[in-house]
């Protein structure tokens, strides 16, 4: 990696602790990604991104903020990033997905807080990460009740905007839904001083749904029998989604995708033949968090298809483009962001039908129900997840796992047995 020492010195990070993670980041890539075999050319992209992943973009953001612009960080699928750049701010993921984290988190937080919580807490209060000192302004929901108390011990230390995100989804909740993005909206505006016009929102709602349609494009290619492309460097493009420039994230997918469409015209699988296709579905997977991918490639399974937010919760549909108001425009995105399924919410069913059609979409084996510790609406749904998959015929194993690498060995007999039995 360049020497981004001063740039992180002057964010007022823990330089020498962060050294820590700087070591062992390249290993574990290194371990997880690298050694694996026939990789598309284009991939060399993301594995730049993620070599530079604490100096590259975060210069880019730092660049934008001495011009005035501001970043606004974020932690969950249901907030429209659409809002933030038509304000010519820019949107960030700010998830934790590392055990690095963790203990800074436990500082502040119970040890039964589920890990992503925890290490997203860390990350901030143990200045060990320049997007977390770099974002202006945080943004959060009220999906989870870890997730709701922590802004409240995050905002002691940054501006945290909470947007109340219903959970339910009957028609008042969407209206609900959409006058909290109009709230959301004018925060954005004053924060910035910027104005949201319908036109520059119609812009943002384009380019958005561009990366969505880029990111539809590559899982497509994991619908084929031949794989040209390992779940595992699909897993990578999808945490990177959060946190590149969305055109240029586009731009290099959609690269990647002409690459892959040759490969598919060539039959070339990273695979071998009878490889088991596993799907897998839970909570999100945070960058750098690969463990279950990992252990499912080194298993004798490829994973085809994730129903996570690191997958097509992020992706699926589109916002409408034909609307010319920014009233019309709010509630289109609320329509859209509305139609995502998480565990949040009750009833839930529809995120069971998403799990089956795309069981059946992505022509799998088996699903793996993978849930973080501490999740109780994801640990809760699992129940009627694993009893529809059976009742549907499709083979399904519940795991619950967290940051550590202490399980591993124990989670890969459970994995490839699961998989010998497909
Ligand atoms: S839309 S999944 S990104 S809330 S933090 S709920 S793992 S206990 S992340 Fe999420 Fe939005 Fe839903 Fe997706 Fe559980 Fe942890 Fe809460 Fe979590």
């Amino acid at each position: 990696m360049a020497d981004y020492r001063k740039m992180w010195e002057d964010l007022g990070m823990d330089v020498e602790t962060h050294d820590q993670l700087c070591e062992v980041l390249p290993q574990a890539f290194g371990d997880v990604y690298l050694s694996q075999e026939n990789r598309p050319e284009s991939m060399d992209y993301y594995n730049f991104v993620v070599a530079e992943i604490h100096g590259v973009r975060p210069a880019e953001l730092i660049e934008h903020q001495k011009k005035g612009g501001k970043v606004f960080g974020t932690f969950c699928v249901y907030v429209p990033d659409e809002i933030v750049f038509a304000a010519d701010a820019i949107a960030t993921g700010l998830c934790g997905g590392s055990q690095f984290w963790v203990p800074g988190g436990e500082k502040v937080l119970p040890t039964n807080t589920c890990p992503l919580i925890k290490a997203s807490v860390g990350a901030r209060l143990d200045r060990t990460c320049p997007f977390f000192r770099i974002a202006d302004m945080y943004v959060g929901e009220t999906t989870c009740d870890g997730k709701k108390k922590a802004w409240e011990i995050l905002a002691e230390d940054v501006p945290v905007h909470v947007m109340d995100l219903p959970q339910m989804k009957r028609e008042k909740d969407v209206c609900s839904w959409a006058d909290e993005i109009r709230t959301f909206k004018k925060v954005v505006e004053d924060f910035t001083g910027n104005e949201i016009t319908a036109e520059k929102l119609a812009a943002s709602i384009h380019m958005i749904n561009n990366k969505r349609k880029a990111l539809e494009r590559l899982y497509a290619f994991r619908k084929n029998d031949k794989l040209p492309i390992s779940g595992k460097d699909v897993l990578l493009i999808s945490q990177i989604a959060f946190y590149d420039d969305p055109t240029r994230f586009t731009e290099m997918t959609n690269k990647l995708c002409d690459e892959l469409e040759k490969r598919v015209a060539d039959g070339v699988s990273v695979f071998p033949e009878g490889t088991k296709r596993i799907m897998l579905t839970g909570t999100p997977m945070a960058i750098p968090n690969w463990k279950i991918h990992n252990l499912v490639e080194t298993s004798g399974g490829a994973v085809v298809c994730e129903e996570m937010c690191t997958g097509t919760r992020y992706f699926e549909r589109l916002v409408d483009e034909t609307k010319t108001t920014v009233d019309e425009q709010i509630d289109a995105l609320a329509e859209r962001y509305m139609g995502i399924n998480c565990a949040c919410f009750t009833p839930n069913h529809a995120r069971i039908d998403d799990i089956i059609r795309l069981a059946k979409e992505y022509k799998v084996d088996g699903v793996i129900d993978v849930n973080l510790k501490f999740c109780s609406l994801y640990d809760v749904e699992g129940y009627t997840v694993e009893r529809e998959l059976q009742k549907a015929g499709i083979p399904v194993l519940g795991i619950e796992t967290d940051y550590v690498d202490s399980d591993a060995q124990q989670l890969r007999t459970r994995i490839s047995a699961f998989i010998e039995m497909l």
